[in-house]
């Protein structure tokens, strides 16, 4: 029997209430993990970059074992940027030769736009309703892969992807460090975009993170999770997630699947072992 484990944090009262978001995190665990996972999770949320948290949910739930879906992990590469964040005036990429490496985001628009249906315009009406927000969503938006518009109707919540872990953390961690990767952002990071793109109708996610001092963020599509460095300014608390998804899916289907289903993710697998991928 595995437990869910929830924790989400505040500063200023309950979210309900206005208190200004925190943290969140969670896990499947078993029993006896229990204690000792809740504790990491109200240390976060008392030491995050973020604030001090004044309100603190932690919510458990056990999990019956027929209620469990098992997804494959995503395989990670690392997209080289030239450490600029947006349009760079002065450099021009054709004239160039070998072509110097694109600024984050355009990196970013380049991989979604040449692998999967999303659009140029899609990307950028996306991103730029994201970026203009004054404050971080809790959840992620859906916007339509082809145009960009907003499709959920979930206001400053949106839709929060919950009920994942990796299947065995031990082992995922142990694969991950084997390969140079480390740090708790990139590790819950993979668990929930393998979720996404698990998710029918789903074709493609950006991600920016809202926690002031972590610039690297990712695109995934298909089965891979491109990490980019430099996504936002550091010392920005703004951040946030973009799920593409086509126009005629379902929804209230896609977020019932991210918030409810029960997800665990294999551990990642390497073709090229060692090298250094240092992250937080
Ligand atoms: C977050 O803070 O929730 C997003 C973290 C993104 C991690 C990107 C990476 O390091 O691969
Ligand atoms: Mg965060």
């Amino acid at each position: 029997m595995l437990y869910s484990i929830r924790m989400r944090a505040a500063e200023g009262g309950p979210h309900e209430q206005g208190g200004h978001h925190i943290s969140g995190a969670e896990r499947l665990v078993t029993k006896e993990e229990l204690e000792q996972i809740s504790s990491e999770l109200v240390h976060r949320a008392l030491t995050h970059s973020k604030g001090c948290a004044d309100f603190i949910r932690i919510t458990i739930d056990a999990i019956p074992d027929e209620a469990i879906h098992r997804i494959p992990c995503l395989t990670i590469a690392d997209e080289q940027t030239d450490g600029h964040i947006g349009e760079v005036p002065t450099t021009n990429h054709e004239a160039t030769t070998p072509p110097l490496p694109l600024s984050s985001h355009q990196q970013a628009e380049a991989l979604l736009t040449t692998h999967t249906a999303i659009t140029p315009v899609a990307f950028r009406r996306a991103v730029s309703q994201l970026v203009s927000l004054p404050e971080s969503m809790r959840g992620a938006m859906l916007v339509d892969m082809r145009t960009g518009q907003r499709l959920d109707p979930w206001g400053q919540r949106g839709v929060r992807v919950s009920r994942m872990s990796f299947a065995d953390e031990t082992a995922a961690i142990t694969a991950l460090n084997a390969a140079g990767y480390s740090g708790v952002h990139l590790e819950e990071a993979l668990v929930l975009a393998s979720k996404v793109l698990s998710a029918p109708g789903v074709v493609g996610e950006l991600c920016i993170s809202d926690d002031p001092d972590y610039t690297t963020g990712y695109v995934s599509y298909g089965s891979t999770y491109h990490r980019l460095h430099h996504m936002k300014p550091v010392g920005s608390p703004l951040g946030g997630r973009l799920f593409f998804v086509d126009a005629t899916a379902d929804i209230a289907a896609i977020k019932n699947y991210l918030e409810t289903t029960v997800t665990l993710v294999n551990p990642p697998t390497f073709s090229l072992q060692g090298e250094n991928h240092e992250t937080l």
